[in-house]
């Protein structure tokens, strides 16, 4: 299959490349190097080692044997060069990983806030727009997050995308219908995905594109089987308090004796998933798009739910570490339960990674083996809402 992956030289992006070219895939990957440019802007650095994208190309060749074609380039802005490299390269899937993705770094101020939303909303309407454009029939895959739902519910579980809701439309007489499930995001990075979701249901509607949208929850652990293969492939893992998300947060802070960053209660419940999960289901999602003329297909991609206070204490328990708890930067819920369903990915075999199966291993091979590049003034979130 020809696949591109835009955003491929991200954090889920990268091992998502790899992943693809060694199973054969023809692979292109389109990225502005946006995300670097941000390390930068920030000061802090991937605690990986991360190499130039050269390198990483090369690196690859070299243990594999297989090429990955790479276009440094905006999707967001460049449309006519993003449109050729459509119709050069004429690819059976589109992969979209290509935003910006950290809730802090959107809330920071108005200039984070409006490139945030310039930056992503512009991006997936190009994609759409493009695919259109090309004429050619080509599956999106665009990754999505768990946060577009909001993280609580009337008690029921939370479904893959769709609700069904009964509505009376005149006294007495009830109409079944189902709706897309209400947005509700907590942070303008959110917010973006949630107009997303808005796009996806249009071009799907006027102009029949195949989509398939993944709601992914909090991605942790840094390795995949392709990336551990060369140092050079390494993949980049983000602990400052913008880009670093909770449980590799708690993994590296554990590490480097820093204690751990509960905000509030620590009573919110989100929903987990592996690195090595992501790759796996971006291939499924590949294997099973929608039929043409279907609506756009959304699974729920997390295989795991916990409580950011149990998560601090599994890790405390496991390592000695000391566990603070600090005021929430954030406005949202301070307890939360959360059930959500993820029936679809399971039925298309995903053999999840569980957290008790694999956090000691990444604690040492990755949270030790790196702790010395750490920059602890870069651990503390100082974008507050
Ligand atoms: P990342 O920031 O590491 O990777 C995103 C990549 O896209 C970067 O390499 C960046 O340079 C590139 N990019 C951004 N805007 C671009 C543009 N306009 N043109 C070209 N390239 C551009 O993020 P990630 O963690 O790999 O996340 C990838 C996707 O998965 C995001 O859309 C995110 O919302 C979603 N997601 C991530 C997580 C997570 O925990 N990391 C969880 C759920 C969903
Ligand atoms: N949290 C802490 N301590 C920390 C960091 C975070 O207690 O040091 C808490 C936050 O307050 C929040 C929860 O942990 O309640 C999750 O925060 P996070 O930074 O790990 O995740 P979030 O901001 O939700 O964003 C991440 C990714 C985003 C993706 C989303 C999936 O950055 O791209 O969309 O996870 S989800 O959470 O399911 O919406």
């Amino acid at each position: 299959m020809k696949v591109m992956v835009l955003g491929g030289d991200g954090f889920c992006g990268w091992p998502t490349a790899l992943h693809l070219s060694e199973r054969g895939d023809e692979v292109t990957i389109v990225d502005n190097l946006s995300r670097r440019n941000i390390d930068n802007e920030l000061e802090a650095q991937s605690l990986t080692p991360i190499q130039p994208m050269g390198v990483r190309l090369a690196a690859w060749k070299e243990v594999s044997g297989r090429d990955i074609a790479f276009r440094n380039l905006n999707v967001a802005t460049d449309y006519d060069a993003f449109l050729a490299l459509i119709r050069e390269t004429q690819p059976d899937a589109i992969i979209h990983f290509a935003e910006q993705r950290a809730a802090p770094y959107s809330m920071k101020s108005a200039k984070h806030r409006r490139y945030t939303v310039d930056n992503n909303l512009a991006a997936t309407n190009n994609v759409c727009a493009a695919i259109v454009d090309s004429g050619q029939d080509i599956h999106l895959v665009h990754l999505g997050t768990m946060g577009v739902y909001g993280y609580g519910t009337a008690g029921m579980q939370i479904p893959e995308g769709y609700l069904n809701v009964k509505v009376e439309v005149r006294p007495g007489e009830d109409v079944e219908t189902e709706i897309l499930y209400p947005a509700n995001p907590g942070s303008i990075y959110h917010m973006t995905k949630t107009q997303d979701a808005l796009f996806f249901h249009f071009y799907n509607k006027n102009d029949g594109i195949r989509i398939t949208d993944l709601h992914q929850g909090i991605v942790w652990g840094t390795q995949t089987p392709q990336t551990q293969r060369d140092e050079r492939l390494i993949n980049r893992f983000d602990y400052d308090g913008d880009y670093g998300t909770v449980l590799n947060r708690f993994l590296m802070q554990a590490a480097v004796g820093y204690p751990l960053t509960v905000h509030g209660t620590g009573g919110q419940t989100r929903a987990f998933i592996h690195i090595k999960d992501t790759v796996r289901c971006v291939q499924l999602a590949l294997e099973h798009p929608p039929a043409a003329g279907a609506r756009v297909a959304i699974l729920n991609q997390m295989t795991e739910t916990h409580r950011v206070r149990d998560l601090a204490d599994k890790i405390a328990g496991m390592t000695g570490a000391d566990v603070a708890r600090l005021e929430n930067p954030r406005k949202e819920a301070a307890e939360n339960e959360l059930n959500v369903a993820n029936a679809q990915f399971l039925g298309l075999g995903l053999n999840p990674t569980t957290l008790d199966a694999g956090l000691m291993a990444e604690v040492t091979t990755i949270a030790q083996r790196y702790k010395d590049r750490a920059d602890l003034s870069k651990v503390p979130c100082v974008s507050k809402w």
